[in-house]
């Protein structure tokens, strides 16, 4: 089963680039910890991510959230994936007609193509919402993840709609290369144990300190999400950068280690090494 095979075996199965390059980046740094940073200010974002680097496997981004934004922000982002060596997930969860959600990848002011390996789409338009992402995505050897399940409190991506999104990936590999999820999807719409398909799981609403915020977050430990849910990457905001956003490095560099140690550590328990 996917849940006791390694990082680097997952590697071999996938064909598409960014999730083959994600796996290998996870095993090389013994890291399944992806860190959002959800600040307004350039100086901020890139403080945060050259201080928590050496703990991640991947950085997830809300552009749009940044005030100062200009292009140099994504120059230098792209310097610290290098740095680091990271993997890059604009969080831009499309959610449009197919027309629309290409021409918002590819163009606009963050021409998010260009420079995220990884990006994610809300199923509710149905197929066509995969089709314009993969005419630009594809050929740049892009990946994307679909919201399946959502980690807020009365979220109504549930039941059949999960199961849909599913049914939607599957249609797909080439360019889905997994979910945003709060468990496995493989086994959804098969017999228990019966799939040999590899979907990466990656999930937020992760925090070891807080059971959630007054907005309808909800966390878990990576604990919980990593051996008890097989999740395979936890997103970690807040749990990590905290409230001053980021302004103790030694605080965020601190909150970054203990992530990433847990987040193995349910790895290497959950395969049995
Ligand atoms: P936090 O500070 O760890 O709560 O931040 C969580 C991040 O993950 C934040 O950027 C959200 O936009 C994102 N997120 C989420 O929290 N829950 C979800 O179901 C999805 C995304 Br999808």
């Amino acid at each position: 089963s996917i849940l006791k095979q390694t990082y680097s075996q997952r590697a071999e199965n996938h064909r598409n680039p960014a999730a083959k390059a994600l796996l290998e980046t996870i095993e090389r740094k013994r890291s399944n910890l992806c860190v959002s940073v959800d600040v307004t200010k350039k100086a901020d974002f890139l403080r945060i991510i050259d201080i928590v680097g050496p703990y991640i496997c991947l950085v997830k981004t809300h552009v749009d959230i940044i005030e100062d934004f200009d292009f140099s922000v994504i120059e230098n982002l792209k310097d610290l994936s290098v740095k680091h060596d990271f993997q890059i997930f604009e969080d831009r969860k499309f959610a449009d007609i197919g027309n629309t959600v290409a021409l918002q990848y590819a163009s606009g002011v963050y021409k998010i193509a260009s420079w995220s390996h990884i990006t994610n789409a809300h199923p509710v338009p149905g197929p066509s919402v995969i089709t314009g992402l993969l005419s630009v995505g594809l050929p740049l050897g892009r990946g994307l993840l679909l919201l399946s399940e959502m980690s807020t409190k009365g979220s109504l991506a549930t039941g059949s709609y999960t199961e849909e999104a599913v049914r939607m990936a599957r249609s797909n590999r080439d360019f889905v290369v997994g979910f945003i999820a709060q468990r496995r999807m493989d086994n959804i719409g098969v017999a228990e144990g019966a799939s040999d398909e590899d979907f990466l799981i990656l999930t937020p609403g992760v925090g070891m300190d807080v059971k959630g915020d007054s907005m309808g977050q909800q966390y878990r430990t990576p604990r919980e999400v990593v051996l008890e849910s097989g999740c395979d990457v936890i997103i970690v905001g807040r749990g990590i950068y905290g409230k001053g956003n980021g302004a103790n490095p030694e605080a965020v560099r601190e909150q970054a280690e203990r992530y990433r140690a847990e987040g193995w550590k349910a790895y290497e328990e959950r395969i049995g090494s």
